[in-house]
């Protein structure tokens, strides 16, 4: 494959997710794909890691709401790898607003409310460095899947 367009991005089942038992369901989703797995873990969310993650939205009235929500119950997050990733993890989840995200995303076929939505993936290149690094500081696997050629 060419390594051009090759990105890594970062996503996160949310503690609705985790809570309605979605994490299979969603990680699936992302397999099928085609996407390659190189980081996991579920991770009982602080007040600094959460403030740290939304730190762009520090000045919107719902920050507090995000904290609250994101710390209420672990999240499952993960490193997706593979061409033009960041695009196609926010193609597959749908609009930010469950109510307005096509059928046939995720956000669309398991959400219902903005507040939970189910899931998080990064929005562009500099984000997914800057989430990547917050949380998994000890870095994703490297390794090799026969399939890749397949898919390249
Ligand atoms: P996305 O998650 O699609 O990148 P952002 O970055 O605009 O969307 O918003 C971050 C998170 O903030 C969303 N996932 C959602 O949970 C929450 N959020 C966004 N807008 C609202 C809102 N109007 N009310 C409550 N929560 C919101």
């Amino acid at each position: 494959m060419e390594d051009m367009a090759r990105e890594q991005t970062f996503v996160m089942v949310k503690p609705d997710g985790v809570q309605r038992g979605l994490v299979g369901e969603i990680v699936a989703r992302f397999e099928r794909k085609g996407l390659k797995l190189v980081a996991a873990k579920l991770v009982q969310v602080s007040k600094e890691l959460a403030e740290a993650h939304y730190a762009e939205h520090r000045e919107r009235p719902f920050f507090g709401e995000l904290v609250q929500f994101i710390t209420s119950s672990p999240v499952f997050a993960m490193i997706l790898e593979g061409e033009n990733a960041i695009a196609v993890v926010r193609a597959m989840m749908g609009k930010t607003n469950p109510a307005e995200a096509a059928p046939g995303t995720i956000r669309g076929d398991l959400g219902l409310t903005i507040g939970m939505n189910v899931v998080h993936g990064s929005d562009s290149p500099e984000s997914a460095k800057r989430e990547i690094e917050l949380w998994f500081p000890e870095g994703a696997l490297t390794y090799d899947r026969t399939v890749d050629a397949w898919l390249a």
